[in-house]
């Protein structure tokens, strides 16, 4: 019994401008062959198939015609749905997916059903038995994908952080141990009868405890349990004889144990992973045991680098890139009109869109394609300390423009795409100080009586921007807070509107 461990496709990615496309054509092209190659009975997808809920038309198709190339090899697929991944979107052709030899688990079953419910419907979503190409049964597998926190629990008034984070990992881990009782017995009745002992395989989307931090905060990882489950201990597992995890981009072992495994992402997902050698794993099983774990090497399609260099050094860095690239270009193969994706990190400069049209200039001849120039993480904290310092005005002393100026100065503004969100929320910004300045002045014409209305249709023009900018703020996660920030200082400068207004009239 043979099955192939992977995970993180991210299918539609969109990388600075640039699709995947390509590469995910050929790893899947590749992963195919390798079922033919090494005859495998099952190929596991451990989450995040998709990049983003609503994934492009041709990432979609690649998806569709790769499970129909790999039903004529009589592999079974399992996909499990991770927390990039739509679970409306991937249950939508689940049923006609199930005559292709593909089961696709996007949610657990709630644990609200009860116990008859449970065995008689629900349970054998998660658990079945896989079978070789003959249609032999050959392990009973735990599909677990991405577990949502409201899937598994209520939260209940006046819980704190740290209990939720408690009893999510409890659920989490009650899940587990239920799914592989269930497991068991079906093992154990099969062995009586059959007189053949089954492996049992379980699945995961979750950080485990005992993974590198610097992996669980790759550029390419987002964070799925915010402020509750930080990573899930090892130990928590129930004792399958293998566990195939997703989630974590870099492959490893968890807790140092043969049998609990991350695979990693089939291409490199961000920059930062750009030096791992990117695998799936070949899992074999013996006499309904674990026998050994093999990695196959995708081959690189798209090379990437990293460049961390200085303005003085930045030539030089680029000509050490290019031998680099020369080298891995023979030794790789890559066709001529393969190009190397360059991100360079500076350390030092304060003039960015110098900086940029420098490296293209120093670049114009060689086989690269610059997709990012940015400061380096330490210069941003630098630049952002320096400006705080030189930032010691008050609140009260500042204008409602120099508020918002200073906030968005303390934010990075690079690639095309947040150059285009900067100038939409300066432009959202100005057209509020327009309104709030029209309904000042008009209300220093008004009477007392009036003054309440105006007011109000103040706040009405500023919570049309407010929605606005939430709108902003559901395309990036990251910088929430950031608006948030500055929604309340917007807020706390407008508090004052109504108190200057009668001072206006008074
Ligand atoms: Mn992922």
């Amino acid at each position: 019994m043979r099955i192939i461990h992977t995970s993180d496709w991210h299918l539609g990615q969109y990388f600075y401008g640039k699709s995947r496309a390509n590469e995910h054509q050929q790893f899947l092209t590749w992963l195919l062959a390798q079922v033919t190659l090494h005859n495998i009975d099952a190929i596991i997808v451990a989450g995040d198939i998709f990049d983003t809920s609503t994934p492009p038309s041709y990432a979609r198709e690649m998806y569709f015609d790769f499970i129909a190339k790999l039903h004529v090899t009589q592999c079974q697929l399992i996909i499990l749905a991770g927390n990039h991944d739509s679970v409306a979107m991937l249950s939508e052709s689940q049923a006609v997916l199930a005559s292709l030899s593909t089961r696709v688990i996007t949610q657990v079953i709630p644990a609200s059903l009860s116990e008859d419910e449970l065995e008689e419907k629900a349970l054998s979503k998660q658990v079945f038995p896989l079978h070789d190409a003959d249609g032999k049964t050959t392990a009973i597998i735990c599909a677990i994908p991405f577990v949502r926190p409201r899937d598994v629990i209520r939260s209940r008034a006046g819980q704190s952080a740290s209990d939720k984070q408690q009893s999510l990992q409890q659920a989490i881990s009650d899940h587990y141990q239920y799914l592989y009782q269930q497991a068991r017995k079906q093992a154990d009745a099969f062995e009586k009868t059959e007189g053949i002992a089954l492996p049992i395989i379980a699945t995961g989307h979750l950080t485990a405890l005992g993974v590198s931090i610097n992996d669980s905060k790759s550029d390419s990882v987002r964070d799925i349990y915010i402020g509750s489950l930080e990573a899930f201990p090892a130990s928590a597992f129930p004792p399958a004889d293998y566990i195939a995890l997703g989630h974590i981009h870099r492959a490893q072992q968890v807790a140092k144990s043969e049998h609990i495994r991350y695979c990693g992402s089939p291409i490199a997902l961000s920059f930062d992973e750009a030096k791992q050698d990117k695998r799936v794993l070949m899992v074999e099983f013996t006499s309904g045991k674990l026998n050994q774990v093999e990695a196959l090497i995708v081959p690189c399609f798209q090379p990437l680098y990293m460049v961390k260099t200085s303005v003085d050094e930045l030539e030089t860095s680029l000509q050490e890139t290019l031998v680099a690239f020369e080298e891995r270009q023979v030794a790789e193969k890559f066709p001529a009109s393969v190009k190397a994706w360059l991100d360079i990190e500076i350390d030092n400069g304060d003039h960015l869109s110098d900086l940029s049209q420098r490296v293209t200039e120093l670049a114009v001849d060689m086989p690269f394609e610059v997709l990012l120039v940015r400061r380096c993480k330490k210069a941003r904290q630098r630049r952002q300390a320096q400006l705080s310092q030189q930032d010691n005005s008050t609140l009260s002393e500042l204008s409602l423009t120099e508020v918002f100026d200073s906030r968005l100065s303390q934010l990075e503004w690079q690639t095309d795409e947040e150059v285009a969100r900067k100038t939409r929320l300066t432009q959202l910004f100005t057209e509020l100080s327009v309104e709030m300045k029209q309904a000042a002045s008009i209300a220093n014409q008004k009477s007392d009586a009036d003054k309440a209305l105006i007011t109000s249709s103040s706040a009405q023009a500023e919570s049309t921007s407010q929605s606005a900018l939430s709108e902003e703020e559901s395309t990036e996660a990251e910088k929430d807070s950031v608006i948030t920030e500055k929604d309340s200082a917007i807020a706390e400068k407008d508090s004052m509107t109504p108190e200057s207004l009668e001072q206006h009239n008074s």
